[in-house]
């Protein structure tokens, strides 16, 4: 007699719940607010202030060492410079973390026939940045809308160079798009050392590394996680609703 109520229950349809059903939804609930507090984002920073040094392909090394992650991350990647001084169009940068090797800054505006390009790269000094995927090559900033803070450094977020060339190649080899990104570190451990690197490869016009910080998301990020758990939560009410309803129908 009470089949075609069956299949009419949902969890919306307005009936309190029994105890056990409470039961369900507080476990969920608890199991939802645990996912998102963990490893939302991990941002690890390091000042160094140490002049970068001028006409050296030698260059500078920094280490910030990752521990107390569990495995099995894909990870989204930021990375902040601060740089301050010098002439952006001398520095070589990259990051490099197990077998992963990404050029950050490769002679910024050095190329041939690219619309501004010079022999020398641009003549701004300093530069405050945020490198992530999807961003306008910083290569090319000054053709893509650039911002400046009060001590004449870029700022903004921008995609990394990618140029995996010597600082040194001919002037039209820095014209073609970059081949490394920030997706290299995608499904890689994050645990251990990124070392990041920074050579000023002309000389005149020193540089110095202020600090730089790394931003860690896992992908998918924990809340996405936790709105599945909600959804699944949602399907065990109704399953519930449904075996309480039937076990009332044959009694
Ligand atoms: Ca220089």
């Amino acid at each position: 007699m009470r089949r075609w109520q069956d299949e009419l229950i949902t969890p919306y349809s307005g009936r309190s719940m029994t105890f056990p059903q409470r039961k369900v939804i507080l476990r969920a609930l608890l199991l939802c607010s645990l996912a998102t507090l963990p490893l939302r984002a991990a941002l690890y920073s390091n000042y160094v202030n140490t002049a970068i040094p001028d006409g050296n392909l030698s260059g500078l090394n920094d280490v910030i060492n990752v521990s107390g992650w569990t495995g099995g991350n894909d990870l989204e990647v930021k990375l902040n410079i601060d740089v301050s001084g010098g002439w952006n169009g001398d520095l070589y940068a990259y990051i490099t973390h197990g077998d992963g090797f990404v050029v950050l800054l490769n002679r910024t505006g050095r190329g041939l026939t690219t619309s501004g390009s010079t022999s020398f790269g641009y003549s701004d000094t300093g530069l405050n940045i945020t490198f992530a995927t999807g961003g306008s090559d910083v290569h090319w900033y000054q053709n893509n809308s650039p911002s400046y803070n009060g001590s004449g450094q870029l700022t903004g977020t921008w995609d990394v160079d990618g140029r995996s060339i010597s600082p040194l190649s001919s002037r039209a080899s820095f014209d073609a798009n970059g081949s490394t990104n920030l997706m290299a570190f995608n499904g890689t451990d994050p645990n251990g050392n990124w070392t990041i690197f920074f050579a000023d490869v002309v000389s005149g016009q020193q540089a110095t590394l202020k600090g730089w910080s790394l931003e860690l998301t896992p992908v998918p990020e924990p809340v996405n996680v936790a709105l599945g758990l909600f959804g699944v939560a949602l399907g065990c009410v109704g399953l519930c609703r449904r075996r309480w309803s039937r076990r009332v129908g044959h009694t």
